[in-house]
């Protein structure tokens, strides 16, 4: 922890790069533990969050965005999120599609993956967007624009990146001189390879995760516990 605290004094640029381990503590389960959550036991997220699923089954699909919304809009941001939100100078960079960061105030946040609060048409041609009240999600439905489903405007596997957001997080992980890698497998890709991107040009790591990672090889420092208990004494 001291060699962390000391890499964190010494830094100009801090970036955070999070995954789902950063909103486990406010009570959203990460995709490793999405089986142990009721209902959704019998599906694995990377079958259903894909363009295949959706159109397999587009009500369950989006049932399945229906339920997180409600279970996003009924918890709030942990300590982990508050520690983050509190250090203005920290660009963060979030692969979790909940808007937990925003609601603890964080102003830098860049979704890789999109956020659960919009829809969009599932039509690559139409570009009708429509924000959703997560309190009280609306049912699966026709784009009014070309009659097309649609679907939440995040990222399936098999789709790119926002090209906006993926410029601004190449942008701050090429400045960074610290990267906090917080809550993430980093198993997912092109996201996780911002890691290596950071390493290679010398920026020391420091993970913060309840396990060791795909990750842990490139660390300067790996803290093993719970990032609402570690962050907020770290940073
Ligand atoms: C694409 C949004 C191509 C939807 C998600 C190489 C290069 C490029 C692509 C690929 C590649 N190899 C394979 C691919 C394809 C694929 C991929 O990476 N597959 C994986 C499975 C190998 N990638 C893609 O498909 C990407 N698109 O490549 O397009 C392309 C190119 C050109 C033109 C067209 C297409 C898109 C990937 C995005 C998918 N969408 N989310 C939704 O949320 O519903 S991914 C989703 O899963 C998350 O966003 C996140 O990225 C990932 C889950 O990872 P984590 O967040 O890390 O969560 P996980 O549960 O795994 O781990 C939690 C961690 O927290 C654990 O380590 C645990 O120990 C820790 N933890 C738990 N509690 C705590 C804690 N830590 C601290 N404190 C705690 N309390």
């Amino acid at each position: 922890m001291d060699k962390a605290r000391q890499l964190i004094q010494d830094a100009d640029c801090i970036v955070s790069f999070s995954g789902a381990g950063l909103s486990a503590e406010s009570g959203i389960p990460t995709f490793r533990d999405a089986g142990t959550d009721g209902f959704w036991t019998n599906y694995d997220p990377q079958q259903l969050a894909t363009q295949e699923g959706f159109l397999a089954d587009p009500s369950l699909v989006y049932r399945w965005y229906s339920d997180r919304r409600q279970g996003i809009a009924k918890v709030k941001p942990n300590p982990a999120h508050i520690a983050l939100a509190q250090r203005t100078d920290i660009i963060n960079i979030t692969q979790n599609i909940d808007d937990l960061l925003h609601r603890a105030g964080a102003q830098q946040v860049i979704h890789l993956h999109g956020t659960i609060k919009t829809d969009k048409c599932n039509s690559s041609s139409c570009h009708y967007t429509e924000d959703v009240d997560v309190n009280n999600p609306p049912e699966l439905r026709r784009c009014p624009m070309c009659g097309d489903w649609l679907r939440p405007d995040v990222v399936w596997f098999g789709e790119m990146l926002p090209m906006a957001a993926w410029a601004a997080a190449e942008n701050a992980i090429g400045r960074c001189d610290v990267l906090l890698v917080i809550g993430t497998s980093a198993e997912v890709y092109p996201a996780a390879g911002l890691i290596q991107m950071a390493h290679s040009h010398g920026a020391r790591i420091i993970i913060i995760n309840t396990e060791p990672s795909a990750a842990s090889g490139l660390a300067d420092v790996e803290l093993i516990g719970k990032a609402g208990e570690i962050l907020p004494d770290l940073i």
